[in-house]
């Protein structure tokens, strides 16, 4: 078979480390194998749940993004002074063009944009349409999943780094991962590098559960795709009707879990191997911590950051902060 050639248009370079299908696999092989059943989020994004979370982010009751975005709005100015001249902006997971448009719509001068994303398709053409935005941008996507150990392109400059992690997603993993992460995006963005980070806010259980619980059931098509995409890809026989959507919010843990439960007694085959759901066994889907400032604030000190500024709205639902490491 002929390797398809990507056309890169304007584009100053392609770091293709996309994951392979045998990482799917294993990944779902080995959730599904255990007592409690589990499918890593990061899975959630293929085209098709891509576009899914993309609807998401446009509901009513999804507050996350468009409380981030107007957060970005209002302080574009302070958080362009923040980041300071002639700095190579790091992005990890290059999903909502709106966001990084108003960075770099404030910063006047940038080295570069590195968007970082384990969709491919997704990653190339959200480049592309920013490189033909932006004359004379250089745009280094790195196709990659950014939650292992990333590696910068050579020729992108190392003069000043920041990240830029934006809609929460840190909220997916555990603390301990979360803390895990930080470490790693402080040594691969150096000594004074930045980092500018979403921050979902703990708050009232009815806003949170109505966020991921939406009334049009997007969010359940999002959460069921990860079967479908277990069917496509690796050859999977899930019937999606045979299973619920079920988000809420648990305050002990300061997360919204997401799961799928079974709704009977049946089998499902993934590439070759068959598995059993109860009825009401559920698969674990996703966490979503909640923080405070302040339990965010001390987070981020434990791997290594310092706190600099944070930005929320006037109803404290979200909050953007501006760490440096060291
Ligand atoms: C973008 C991963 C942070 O947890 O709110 C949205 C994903 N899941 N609705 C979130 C998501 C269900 C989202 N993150």
């Amino acid at each position: 078979m002929e390797a398809t050639a990507i056309d890169l248009g304007p584009l100053r370079g392609f770091h293709d480390l996309e994951p392979a299908v045998e990482e799917f696999r294993a990944a779902v092989w080995d959730g599904l194998a255990g007592a409690q059943k589990r499918i890593p989020a990061k899975f959630f994004y293929d085209a098709e749940g891509s576009r899914l979370f993309d609807a998401i982010c446009g509901l009513a009751e999804y507050y996350p993004t468009r409380t981030e975005i107007g957060i970005l709005r209002r302080n574009a100015d302070a958080i362009a002074a923040a980041i300071g001249p002639e700095a190579t902006l790091v992005e990890f997971g290059s999903g909502s063009s709106v966001k990084i448009r108003i960075l770099l719509d404030a910063l006047s001068s940038l080295a570069a944009y590195v968007p970082i994303d384990i969709s491919r398709d997704h990653l190339v053409a959200a480049a592309r349409a920013l490189a033909d935005d932006y004359d004379g941008l250089a745009v280094v996507p790195v196709c990659a999943d950014y939650s292992g150990p990333v590696v910068l392109p050579p020729g992108v400059s190392r003069h000043r780094l920041a990240g830029f992690f934006p809609g929460s997603t840190i909220g997916n993993f555990a603390p301990t991962q979360a803390a895990a992460f930080l470490k790693q995006v402080a040594a691969l963005l150096g000594p004074g590098g930045g980092l500018l980070i979403g921050v979902d806010l703990q708050k009232d259980a009815a806003i949170l559960n109505a966020a991921y619980n939406d009334a049009d059931g997007v969010t359940a098509a999002f959460n069921r795709n990860l079967l479908a995409r277990i069917n496509r890809e690796l050859d999977g026989d899930f019937d999606l009707d045979g299973f619920a959507h079920n988000a809420c919010y648990n305050p002990a843990r300061a997360c919204i879990e997401m799961h799928l439960i079974s709704r009977r007694h049946q089998k499902a085959a993934v590439a070759g191997r068959s598995f059993e759901f109860q009825h009401g066994e559920t698969i674990h889907t996703e966490d979503s911590h909640k923080y405070t400032v302040d339990s965010f604030h001390a987070l981020a000190a434990a791997a290594g950051w310092q706190a600099e500024q944070v930005w929320t709205d006037p109803d404290h639902l979200f909050s953007v902060h501006y760490l440096v490491a060291g």
